[in-house]
Formats: C-alpha cells, sequence, structure tokens
C-alpha cells in the first residue's frame, strides 16, 4: 500500500467479477488511493440493505469515507480522479483536451455500457418471454456495439498504429480505463481487438501497467459482461 493510501480512510467499492467496478477499482490502484473492495453477489443486490445504497441493485457503488454514496461509473472515475489533481488522470479545465475528454467518456458510458447492457440483459428490452424478440434485441445490440466501437476507434490517438498508444496519445487518462473496461465486454474481444489495431493497442497498453494489471484478473475481465 503506498504512502496515500495509509494516511486516509478507505472508499468503499462494491464490486464483483466481469463488472463496472473494474474502472473505479483500476483508478483508485493507479492513485494509490485506499479501498476497501466488499464483493457482493447478485442475490444480494437485490436485498433492501444494497438498495438503500444503490437502486438499480448495480454495480458499481461506492461509499465515500464520510458516508456519502456515488453510483454510476463514469461518475465514479471522474470524481476519484479528480482526488488527486495532478495526477493528470482526468485533463484539468484548463487543458484543450478537456471537452474531448468529456465528450468520448460521456459517450462511451451513454451508448457502449448501454448497449453491453442491452446484450446482457435483452429481456429487459423487450416482451421477455418472447424467445424470438428476445434474440433480435441481443442480437441488435451486438451490431450496434460494432458500429459505437468504430466511431470510437476512429477517435482514438492520431489514427496510426504506431504512435503513443492511448486515448490522447501519449497521455494516460481514466477514459482509456474505460474503453478498455468495455472491449472486454464485446461478444468476442478477441475478434474485436483484431478488427481494430488502434483500440487493441489502447486496451493493450492500458491492461498491461502495473497497478492494472492484476485488477484485469481479478476481475475477470477476459470472461464478458456479468
Ligand atoms: N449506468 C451504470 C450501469 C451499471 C451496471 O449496469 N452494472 C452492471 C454490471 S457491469 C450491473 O450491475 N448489472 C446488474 C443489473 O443491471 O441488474 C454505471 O455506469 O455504473
Amino acid at each position: 500500500m503506498g504512502e496515500r493510501a495509509e494516511m486516509m480512510a478507505a472508499y468503499r467499492l462494491y464490486w464483483s467479477e466481469r463488472t463496472g467496478a473494474f474502472a473505479p477499482a483500476a483508478v483508485m490502484a493507479e492513485l494509490e488511493l485506499p479501498c476497501e473492495a466488499v464483493r457482493i453477489e447478485k442475490a444480494a443486490r437485490e436485498e433492501a440493505a444494497y438498495r438503500a445504497l444503490n437502486p438499480m441493485g448495480q454495480i458499481p457503488t461506492l461509499v465515500l469515507p464520510d458516508g456519502r454514496v456515488m453510483s454510476e461509473s463514469a461518475a465514479i472515475v471522474l470524481y476519484m480522479a479528480q482526488q488527486v489533481p495532478d495526477s493528470g488522470l482526468v485533463p484539468k479545465a484548463s487543458e484543450a483536451i478537456h471537452p474531448l475528454f468529456l465528450r468520448w467518456l460521456f459517450f462511451c458510458q451513454c451508448n457502449l455500457y448501454e448497449t453491453v447492457l442491452r446484450f446482457a440483459y435483452p429481456a429487459r428490452y423487450t416482451d421477455g418471454d418472447d424467445v424470438a424478440a428476445v434474440a433480435d434485441v441481443r442480437s441488435a445490440a451486438a451490431a450496434r456495439m460494432d458500429a459505437l466501437w468504430d466511431i470510437v476507434a476512429a477517435a482514438i490517438g492520431d489514427g496510426s498504429d504506431s504512435g503513443p498508444p492511448y486515448f490522447f496519445a501519449a497521455r494516460f487518462t481514466v477514459l482509456d480505463i474505460y474503453i478498455a473496461m468495455l472491449s472486454a465486454w464485446h461478444p468476442d474481444p478477441p475478434a474485436l481487438l483484431r478488427r481494430l489495431p488502434v483500440l487493441a493497442r489502447l486496451v493493450g497498453a492500458t491492461v498491461a501497467r502495473p497497478a492494472i494489471a492484476p485488477l484485469w484478473r481479478t476481475y475477470h475481465m477476459h470472461a464478458g459482461p456479468a
């Protein structure tokens, strides 16, 4: 544990494998912020105690050291990174990339994450008893995901396959963590990464980072959405 983690009260992060808790966990690991990771099973997410924290019963949920509660993965990663403003993990408002950073972080949460949920829980988006309709929602979500990844890949770095790997070239931000997480929930991540080498380089560089590599394994991120 780094010096910063030893000096501070812990953030409590509810997590389980293959979920959106990966991004906040990775940001906290990069920043050496103290994190009490509480693993929560599917059944426990339905219980009143967890619903009181997160009425959607979803993961991630983050409880701040003073007891305030956050949900929404993009909000959490932004908040966490802002706790250490000089880390550079979130561009400052004065930086030219700041509006682009916000644009693409929210693009990824509003579009890609939402499409992953349609793929993972298709029955929620149609008559759940209609097997054909459920299959249609799922295959439409898969096609949509590919179209969205094309858009994201076209915006990564300088568009070349040989420059610095991150979304903002040599500048690593929480957007890289967020994108790596979402890529793992594609129906066929190896095929996605083969198709989009610029995305493969971003994901490869991000998950190889010393603070992030162990979490990628702990979260079983290669195995699709929970
Ligand atoms: N908008 C939320 C979505 C969170 C979410 O859907 N998490 C998934 C795991 S990756 C979950 O808890 N799914 C269970 C469910 O929706 O019932 C966020 O960005 O944090």
